[in-house]
């Protein structure tokens, strides 16, 4: 049986497990439980970020595992209000005494901000990198625009943009600038907040192969080269997150998902975001 720990997403580097645990919106003991529970169920890549105010709760999920820190992808962002160049490392040391790790595998810029130059905050994150405070960097929220100017300006590589991504959102403009500059895209809100089972294609493509609707997006994702981070408070469904690597969508029903997605599908924004491509 294929298991989850052996798919990843590589870019400028970095092996980013295809297949994550969000944590968004978890917290307190259930967030460390979940957390745990993710890792004994094979999860390898766990994402949280500053803003999600549950790093403490992320790291101690992460030692109950007792899975060896050197089979974990971990990542962390850093907020919007500490993008000033020393804030930012001091931010991002802060994230790694919540957590309790030495250092993190990926450490993003969470949205961007249009408050400080950018190319002061890529300067501070890639300083971040050469103290040893991360393996890797990236950004989170980017537009086209937003990729070209970070590329052009960042000191080291960015090895990925993570964004809102699945079936119901068209998200092909910003894939093809994370592979014209060699970076991996991780979806967040996959499975579209759930809103997967009420279509009825993905539920008719996932009855052919003994699947879920919220699989078959997980699927198409891994299919594209796309990290996905599902979030799930349920042992059942973390289960069935990670089942996604034992089938195989063809060619014919790839093409049908992507008939789901329009410009208008975004469930995520916030007051201060770019102007979506
Ligand atoms: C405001 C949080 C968006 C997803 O990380």
């Amino acid at each position: 049986m294929q298991t989850a720990d052996a798919h990843f997403v590589e870019a400028h580097g970095a092996k980013i497990p295809a297949l994550g645990l969000g944590t968004w919106e978890l917290s307190g003991h259930s967030c460390s439980r979940i957390v745990e529970q993710a890792l004994r169920l094979g999860y390898r890549h766990i994402d949280t970020a500053q803003i999600y105010d549950n790093e403490r709760e992320v790291g101690e999920g992460i030692r109950n595992s007792h899975i060896r820190r050197d089979q974990l992808f971990v990542t962390t962002k850093v907020w919007t209000t500490h993008f000033a160049p020393n804030d930012l490392v001091r931010s991002a040391k802060e994230s790694l005494v919540k957590l309790r790790l030495s250092e993190v595998d990926l450490l993003l810029l969470h949205w961007p901000n249009a408050h400080v130059p950018l190319a002061e905050t890529l300067g501070a994150l890639a300083q971040a990198r050469a103290l040893g405070l991360t393996r890797h960097i990236g950004v989170s929220n980017f537009t086209v625009a937003l990729l070209a100017e970070a590329v052009a300006v960042c000191p080291a590589p960015l090895v990925c943009n993570q964004v809102e991504y699945h079936p119901f959102l068209d998200q092909q403009k910003v894939l093809a600038a994370c592979a014209l500059y060699g970076m991996a895209l991780v979806a967040y809100s996959p499975i579209a907040r759930g809103n997967a089972k009420k279509s009825e294609v993905l539920t008719r493509i996932g009855n052919v192969h003994g699947k879920t609707a919220a699989q078959v997006c997980l699927r198409w994702l891994i299919q594209q080269n796309v990290a996905a981070i599902p979030r799930s408070s349920r042992l059942e469904r973390l289960a069935q997150n990670i089942d996604v690597f034992d089938f195989e969508l063809s060619d014919a029903e790839m093409q049908e998902i992507f008939t789901l997605g329009s410009p208008k599908g975004r469930l995520t924004t916030m007051p201060t975001a770019p102007v979506w491509d």
